[in-house]
């Protein structure tokens, strides 16, 4: 008896070290943003009474009796003044489920609320669900756009890994209790749907993903745009592609929105993954864009390359090689806290400003689409900065 209660206060011990640590900013990077040295949130910051019984008759061994693999691909938002991670939770069973945390600073003391989100199922219930994006719309909602995926009943009998995905739609006023809405009807399959802050033309404005197959984009040509007069039956009825993707770039084999765009006086700034394919398989990286803000439709900045790429430990875990993004924080101050999972498995921050990111945007040369160029833009560079040198 007195042994088990000493174990038990050795988990909650080591748990709220964990959860109490503070993080420390890494300043060696590119002047752009600041990687922070230890994830924000992890498997092992899921409350403890999540994982183990504690009543000593049904738990004699006090071991974890439902386990928890990942905490990652995180909506964010700020909400009564704290930090709030929309965090998919990944049991060892693989199902993911939403589950907020708060923070008091953004970088670190994410402490989990006691109860993961109860998702209403009065659509056709969805196997997994996960990816939630947080809009806070000017309509009064909070909605949280995420996807729900199913098996393919179409695919033939034994193929038990074929699946559809679709963009669910639910909304709250409290982050705790959710109204479900209807699916986005959509011809092709979605993942990766975003809704816009503001009204477009009186319409609520999704940033959409088409895409072939549960895994391929095939001929969704990049991250789309449609408008939709009532969320309550939302529906892809015209869709343009606004940030294309191209061969030989980052993006190539597929791209996806992250959270919804922040707004500047100078545009829309976007976050966004991207993925190519090479030997190790899929890399998944992050990058930007901005948007006009008379015209949301319309690029008017597109940095070549990547953002953020996975690193050092990042670059490890369930499905390596991958950053993913889909919450972010901007605060009256200008300070931008970019929430971003590393290799489906943790969730880390990394912190710049909206003025460096649009510096970061509007400065940063486009991508040529060959090698030449590349050298060409390069060369401008150097012929500017010798001229600096030799005046020195
Ligand atoms: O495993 C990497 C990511 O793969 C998917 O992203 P996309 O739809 O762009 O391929 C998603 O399943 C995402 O959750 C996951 O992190």
């Amino acid at each position: 008896m007195e042994l088990f209660k000493e174990k038990i206060a050795e988990l909650f011990r080591k748990h709220e070290e964990l959860v109490t640590r503070k993080n420390v900013a890494v300043e060696d990077g590119n002047g752009i943003f600041t990687r922070y040295k230890y994830p924000v949130v992890t498997a092992a910051h899921t409350p403890v009474f999540w994982r183990y019984d504690l009543d000593e008759k049904s738990n004699p061994y006090l071991v974890e009796r439902i386990g928890i693999n990942a905490a990652m691909n995180s909506g964010a938002i700020k909400w009564n003044g704290k930090y709030l991670l929309m965090v998919r939770v990944e049991g060892a069973d693989r199902k993911s489920f939403f589950a907020v945390a708060e923070s008091p600073n953004g970088v670190d003391n994410f402490r989990f609320w006691d109860y993961p989100v109860t998702m209403p199922e009065n659509v056709v219930p969805a196997t997994n669900i996960y990816d939630m994006r947080l809009t806070a719309h000017e309509d009064g909602w909070i909605y949280g756009i995420f996807c729900a995926e199913r098996h393919d009943d179409g695919a033939p009998a034994g193929d038990l890994s074929s699946a559809t995905a679709t963009a669910a739609i639910a909304r709250t006023r409290d982050l705790k209790n959710w109204e479900r809405l209807p699916d986005l009807k959509s011809k092709s399959q979605q993942r990766n749907v975003v809704l816009h802050p503001e009204f477009v033309d009186g319409k609520y404005a999704l940033y959409t993903r088409p895409q072939d197959g549960f895994i391929d984009a095939g001929s969704g040509g990049g991250i789309g745009w449609t408008l939709v007069d009532d969320m309550t039956r939302a529906e892809v009825k015209e869709e343009t592609i606004i940030d294309r993707r191209y061969y030989h770039t980052i993006k190539e084999v597929k791209n996806g929105e992250g959270p919804h765009p922040i707004k500047t006086p100078k545009g829309w700034l976007h976050l966004a993954h991207g993925v190519r394919g090479c030997a190790a398989g899929l890399r998944y990286v992050l990058y930007m864009y901005m948007t006009s803000l008379e015209d949301p439709t319309r690029l008017i900045a597109s940095p070549a390359g990547a953002f953020m790429v996975p690193e050092g430990e990042e670059r490890l875990g369930d499905v390596s090689n991958v950053l993913f993004t889909n919450g972010w924080i901007a605060d009256e101050d200008g300070k931008v806290f970019i929430y971003y999972a590393s290799s489906d498995t943790r969730m880390h921050v990394a912190t710049s400003t909206v003025d460096k990111l649009v510096d970061y945007c509007m400065n940063t040369p486009e991508d040529g689409l060959r090698s030449s160029a590349s050298v060409e833009t390069l060369k401008k560079l150097i012929d500017k900065n010798l001229k600096i040198m030799i005046n020195r």
